[in-house]
C-alpha cells in the first residue's frame, strides 16, 4: 500500500485550475457554459472521488469472494483465503485484461454475424472490398477463394471467423497464424501463451481468478499475456478485416476534426461507441433524408463522430470527428446536438444526465447497453437500414424542439488527413518505389532520416489533463525525427491539434520533415502528416499489419524494430488487453497513469523488467511527456544500435 502515491495524486488535481484540465480549447470553452447550464461532467466527478483508495489504487484489494473484500494492510499480509499482494495484484490485473479482451472479441462476432447475415442476403449490407475478402480468404486456407461467387465466400469467412473466436480447443488458430510472425508463434507457444480462440483465455481468465484457483502470480500473468495476445488476433484483427471487407478498406481522407464541426442550422447527430456497423448505415440514412431535415427547418443534416466509432466513419467515409471520450458530455452542453446515437463501450452513463440539461435525445441501440433515461432503439442487422432511418427521424423530430438561445458552439476545428490503412500508405510509397513500396521507408530508417515509429494509443482520462500527453508526446517525438501513429482517442487529440494535416510536417525534426514531404508530394499533398490517423482501437491491427511486412522484409522479429507504442492516457480496461498484446508483439509499451500493480514487487517487475527477457519488450511508465519521450527514444536508439543503424 502506498499512500503518498495516492495524497500526491488529490493534491495535484485538486490544485488544477480549468486551463491546467485540458489543452482543447473548445473544452476549456465548454466548461463555463456547461457548468451555468447546470451539466456536470467527468472532471468534476473525479475531484469527489479524491483521495483514491489506496488499497485498490496499488492493486491490493480484493472482493472476489464473500469472506472479504479483504486488502493488504500493516497487520493483514493475506486475504482470508491466504491471497498473498502478489497474488491480488495479478488476479486484478488478469480480470482487467480479460475485460479488455471480451469487448474487441464481442465486437468482432458482432461483425462476423453481420457479414453471415449479409452474405445470405439477410441483411442489407454489401461487400465493399472483394479483393480484401480473397486476400483474407486465400490467407486462411480457404480453397477456391480466387474464383468462388462473392457471397458464397462471405459465408465461408464469417463462418470460419465465427469457429475462431468460439474455439474451445487448439484448432490451428487460423486468424492468429494469418497476422503473427513464425518467431512469435514460436515464442508464444514456448511460454504456453498461444490462445486456442477469441472467447477461451476470457473463461479460463475468469475462472482461474475465481476463489480457490490460480494462486501463482506469474502464472496470472502469463494469462494476461494470453488474453492479450487473443485480443489482438481474435478481436482487434478480426475486427478490422472483416470491416473493411464490409465497408472498404480506408483511403486518405480530409475531414475536420473539433467541436467547431458542429452546425447551428443543421441537425447534428453524433454517432458514439465503436462499431461501424450501425453508424455507416446512420450516415447512409442521413444521406437519404436530407430532405426530411428541410421540412423540419434545418438546413441539412451533419453527421459527426465521437470516439472509435466516429473514428471509423472518418477514415471511411470523411465525417467529421467532434471529439473523444472527454468531450463527450462537453459536446452535449453546446445544445446543438439532436441526437447522440450510441452503441457500445466508451459511453459514460453520464451523458443522459448531461441531455437532460437540453433537448438532445441519446439514444441507445445495443441491447447490453442501455441506459435509465436515454431513449433505445434496438438496432438488429437484419432490419438496419430501417433502424437507422427510424434513428435519424427521431433525430430529425427533435430539431423541431431545440433552444435556440441555448446553442453555443466552440469555434474550434482543424484540418485532418485520416485513412492511413497499411493498404493506402503502401500504395503511397509506391509512388516512390513501384517494384519494392517498403524500400523507400526501409532506407529511410535505415539512414536515421526516420529515426523510429511511436504508435500513441488509447483513451483520455481526467487524471491527465486532456490530450496533454497525447499532443505533448507527438510532438516531442516527431522533434526528434520519430514517426508517430496513432488511433483511437489518441489519433482525435492528434488531429484537433493540427497534427494529423499536411502543414503540420513543420513540427517534425528537419529529417523526418524531409522525408514526409518527399512522401506527400509523391501522393500530391503539400506533405504527409507527421501524425498518421491509423483508424479506430481496433485498428490497432494495422499497426502489427505494418510491423510484420517490415520485419518479413528485414529478415528481423518485430522486437528487433526501432519501434515503440504509448497509451499516456489510458482509461480503459481494452487499452490494458491492447497494451498486453503490443508486450507480448515485442514492442515496448508506455502507459500512463500507473496501471494498479504497485502494491506487488514481483508483478511490476515482471511487466517492467522480466518481460524483457522472455518477450523481448516491457511496459515502461512515466506521467511527463519529455521524460516520456526520453525514455521511448532510448528504447527506439537501442533497438538501432542492435541492428547496427547510425544513432
Ligand atoms: O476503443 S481510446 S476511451 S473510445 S478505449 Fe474508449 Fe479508450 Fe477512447 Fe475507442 Ni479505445
Amino acid at each position: 500500500m502506498d499512500e503518498n502515491l495516492v495524497l500526491k495524486e488529490k493534491r495535484e488535481i485538486e490544485a488544477r485550475e480549468d486551463s491546467d484540465k485540458t489543452i482543447d480549447p473548445a473544452n476549456l470553452e465548454m466548461f463555463e457554459v456547461a457548468r451555468k447550464a447546470g451539466v456536470e461532467t467527468a472532471f468534476d466527478r473525479l475531484l469527489r472521488q479524491e483521495p483514491k483508495c489506496p488499497y485498490c489504487y496499488t492493486g491490493v484489494s480484493c472482493r472476489n469472494c464473500a469472506m472479504g473484500p479483504c486488502r493488504i494492510t500493516a497487520r493483514a499480509d493475506r486475504g482470508v483465503c491466504g491471497a498473498t499482494a502478489d497474488v491480488m495484484v495479478a488476479r486484478g490485473l488478469l480480470r482487467n485484461t480479460v475485460a479488455g479482451t471480451a469487448s474487441h472479441v464481442d465486437h468482432a462476432r458482432h461483425v462476423a454475424i453481420a457479414l453471415l447475415q449479409a452474405a445470405r442476403g439477410e441483411a442489407p449490407y454489401t461487400i465493399r472490398d472483394e479483393p480484401k475478402l480473397r486476400r483474407i480468404a486465400s490467407a486462411l486456407g480457404i480453397e477456391g477463394a480466387d474464383t468462388m461467387p462473392v457471397m458464397e465466400l462471405a459465408e465461408r469467412v464469417a463462418l470460419l471467423a465465427l469457429e475462431e473466436i468460439g474455439a474451445a480447443h487448439a484448432n490451428g488458430g487460423r486468424w492468429l497464424r494469418m497476422h503473427a510472425t513464425q518467431e512469435r508463434l514460436e515464442t508464444w507457444s514456448r511460454l504456453g501463451v498461444l490462445p486456442e480462440g477469441g472467447m477461451l483465455p476470457v473463461l479460463e481468465g475468469m475462472h482461474r481468478t475465481s476463489m480457490g484457483n490460480d494462486a501463482d502470480a506469474v502464472n496470472l500473468i502469463l494469462g494476461c499475456i494470453k488474453a492479450g495476445i487473443a485480443d489482438g488476433f481474435y478481436g482487434l484483427h478480426l475486427s478490422t478485416d472483416l470491416q473493411d471487407v464490409l465497408f472498404g478498406t480506408p483511403k486518405p481522407v480530409f475531414s475536420r476534426a473539433g467541436m467547431g464541426v458542429l452546425e447551428e442550422e443543421y441537425v447534428n447527430i453524433a454517432c458514439h461507441g465503436h462499431v461501424p456497423v450501425l453508424s455507416e448505415k446512420i450516415v447512409e440514412a442521413a444521406e437519404a433524408l436530407q430532405e426530411e431535415a428541410k421540412k423540419a427547418g434545418a438546413k441539412g443534416i451533419n453527421v459527426v463522430g465521437i470516439c472509435c466509432t466516429g473514428n471509423e466513419i472518418l477514415e471511411r467515409l470523411g465525417i467529421p470527428a467532434v471529439g473523444n471520450e472527454l468531450n463527450s458530455e462537453l459536446v452535449i452542453a453546446t445544445g446543438a446536438l439532436d441526437a447522440v446515437v450510441v452503441d457500445y463501450q466508451c459511453i459514460f452513463p453520464a451523458l443522459t444526465e448531461a441531455a437532460k440539461c437540453f433537448h438532445t435525445k441519446i439514444i441507445t441501440t445495443a441491447p447490453i447497453v442501455k441506459l435509465p433515461d436515454a431513449e433505445h432503439v434496438e438496432f438488429d442487422e437484419r432490419r438496419a437500414d430501417e433502424v437507422a432511418r427510424e434513428i435519424v427521424m427521431r433525430a430529425i423530430e427533435n430539431f423541431r424542439r431545440r433552444d435556440p438561445g441555448k446553442v453555443h458552439i466552440p469555434g474550434f476545428s482543424t484540418e485532418v488527413l485520416a485513412g492511413f490503412s497499411v493498404e493506402a500508405l503502401l500504395e503511397v510509397l509506391s509512388k516512390l518505389s513501384p517494384s519494392d513500396p517498403l524500400a523507400p521507408l526501409v532506407d529511410s530508417i535505415a539512414k536515421g532520416d526516420v529515426k523510429g515509429a511511436v504508435a500513441i494509443v488509447g483513451c483520455s482520462n481526467p487524471r491527465v489533463p486532456h490530450d496533454l500527453m497525447h499532443v505533448e508526446l507527438a510532438k516531442e517525438l516527431i522533434r526528434r525525427d520519430i514517426l508517430v501513429i496513432a488511433t483511437g482517442c489518441a489519433a482525435h487529440a492528434h488531429a484537433k491539434a493540427g497534427l494529423m494535416q499536411p502543414a503540420g510536417y513543420r513540427m517534425a525534426g528537419s529529417r523526418l520533415q524531409g522525408v514526409l514531404k518527399a512522401l506527400g508530394e509523391a501522393a500530391g499533398l503539400e506533405a504527409l502528416p507527421p501524425v498518421l490517423h491509423f483508424g479506430s482501437c481496433v485498428d490497432n491491427s494495422r499497426i502489427n499489419q505494418l510491423l510484420k511486412a517490415l520485419a518479413e522484409k528485414l529478415g528481423v522479429a518485430i522486437k528487433d524494430l526501432p519501434v515503440a507504442a504509448s497509451a499516456p492516457e489510458y482509461n480503459t480496461e481494452k487499452a490494458l488487453s491492447i497494451g498486453t498484446w503490443a508486450v507480448a508483439l515485442g514492442v515496448t509499451t508506455h502507459v500512463n497513469p500507473l496501471p494498479r500493480v504497485a502494491g506487488s514487487q514481483l508483478v511490476t517487475e515482471l511487466l517492467t523488467d522480466k518481460a524483457e527477457e522472455l518477450l523481448g519488450a516491457k511496459f515502461i511508465h512515466s506521467s511527463d511527456p519529455k521524460e516520456s519521450a526520453d525514455m521511448l527514444e532510448e528504447v527506439i536508439l537501442e533497438k538501432r544500435r542492435r541492428l547496427g543503424l547510425p544513432v
